[in-house]
C-alpha cells in the first residue's frame, strides 16, 4: 500500500507492512542476505528485527559501533549484562550491524555500489521481519564548499557528479535513471533540532544540495591523486560552479541513498559534517581528535531526533 503526496519533489511513503517492489521474492521461500550474513530461513528475522523503526548507515564499521555505544545511553536502552553489543553480521567481514532498541546501527562502506548492496539487503531483512515505518538516515562525512569545516550538512537533494538529481544505473545493458528523492519534512524537523537542541550546538547546519561522486580524487576535482589532467584553475572553476549551484558538500553515497529510499518507499535523510573546505584545499590535515569530535556530530543530531520521535515529542 502506497499513499501519500505525489508531487514532483514529495516521494511516496509506504504506510504499513513495507512491501518489496519485487514480484521474484516470494514469502515461503529461501532469501539469503548475504552480505550481513543473515537469512529468513536460517534466522528468525521477525523475532529478532520486528520492532526496528529507525535505519542508521554511515561508512565505517568503528563509527557505526560507536553510535551504537552512544545510542545505549542516549535512548537509555538496556544491554544484558556482560554481553555488549554484538555486531549481528559477523559471520560476514564486508559490514557490521547493531541493533539498539528500535535502532540499526549498519556501516556500508566507501561508494555507491557498496551502500547499495548493504541497502537492498536491509530493506529485504525490514521486509522478512515485518517492520512497519521505518526511517533511513545516513550518517557521513564530507567535503564542504564555502563553509566553516565541522559544520553540518542536511541535505537537500543529491546529485550526481554532472549535477543531475538522479542516479544512473546500467540495468540489462541500458541505461536505468532514479530520481532521488528525501524527505523535505524530516529534513526540517532535523534542522529546527540543529537549531534548538543543547546537543547541537557549537558548529553551524546547512540545508543544501549534496553533490555524490563516483571517486575521492578526480571526481571530486582534486589536485592530490595519483593522476590528474587538469590545472588548478579547473578545478576551481568547476568547484566554482558546482558552489553557485546551491551546493554544500561533496560525498560519495547520499545519491543511492536518496533514490533507494525513494524507490523503497521509505523516508530518508543524509546528515553529514565537512572535514574541510574544498575551495580552500584537497587534503585532510585536522588533527585525528578534533575529526572524532565533528564525526560525532551527525551522530548527536540523528540520535537527538530519535530519542525525541520515541518520547513522543
Ligand atoms: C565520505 O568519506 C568517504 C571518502 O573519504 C566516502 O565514503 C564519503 O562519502
Ligand atoms: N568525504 C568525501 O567524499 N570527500 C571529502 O572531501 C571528505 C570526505
Amino acid at each position: 500500500q502506497r499513499t501519500g503526496k505525489k508531487d514532483a519533489d514529495h516521494p511516496v511513503i509506504q504506510k504499513g507492512k513495507l512491501q518489496l517492489n519485487n514480484p521474484h521474492i516470494q514469502s515461503g521461500e529461501e532469501d539469503v542476505l548475504y552480505h550481513i550474513a543473515l537469512g529468513n530461513k536460517s534466522h528468525d528475522l521477525p523475532s529478532l528485527f520486528h520492532d526496528v523503526k529507525f535505519v542508521c548507515m554511515g561508512g565505517s564499521p568503528n563509527r557505526m559501533k560507536q553510535f551504537a555505544e552512544y545510542l545505549v545511553s542516549a535512548l537509555q536502552v538496556n544491554v544484558p549484562s556482560g554481553m555488549g553489543l554484538t555486531n549481528i553480521a559477523c559471520g560476514s567481514d564486508r559490514y557490521v550491524l547493531y541493533k539498539v532498541g528500535p535502532v540499526l546501527s549498519v556501516s556500508h562502506g566507501m561508494g555507491v555500489p557498496s551502500l547499495s548492496i548493504l541497502f537492498h539487503e536491509i530493506v529485504k531483512l525490514l521486509h522478512h521481519a515485518g517492520c512497519s515505518d521505518v526511517t533511513f538516515f545516513r550518517l557521513g562525512t564530507s567535503g564542504g564548499l564555502g563553509i566553516e569545516p565541522g559544520s553540518l550538512v542536511i541535505t537537500e537533494q543529491a546529485l550526481d557528479g554532472l549535477l543531475r538529481p538522479y542516479i544512473e544505473v546500467a540495468t540489462l545493458g541500458k541505461t536505468v535513471q532514479h530520481p532521488s528523492r528525501l524527505d523535505p519534512d524530516l529534513a526540517q524537523d532535523l534542522l529546527k533540532l540543529a537549531q534548538t537542541d543543547p546537543e547541537c550546538q557549537g558548529h553551524s547546519t546547512y540545508f543544501s544540495k549534496t553533490m555524490c561522486t563516483l571517486d575521492f580524487y578526480e571526481g571530486q576535482a582534486r589536485l592530490d591523486g595519483a593522476f590528474c589532467d587538469y590545472q588548478a584553475e579547473d578545478k576551481m572553476a568547476f568547484l566554482r560552479k558546482v558552489h553557485s549551484s546551491g551546493v554544500a558538500n561533496i560525498e560519495m553515497e547520499s545519491l543511492c541513498f536518496a533514490s533507494y529510499c525513494h524507490r523503497a518507499g521509505v523516508r530518508g535523510a543524509v546528515v553529514c559534517v565537512t572535514l574541510l573546505d574544498r575551495l580552500k584545499g584537497d587534503q585532510i590535515t585536522t588533527p585525528h581528535e578534533v575529526l572524532e569530535e565533528w564525526q560525532r556530530r551527525p551522530q548527536k543530531l540523528v540520535a537527538s531526533y530519535i530519542k525525541r520521535y520515541l518520547s513522543g515529542k
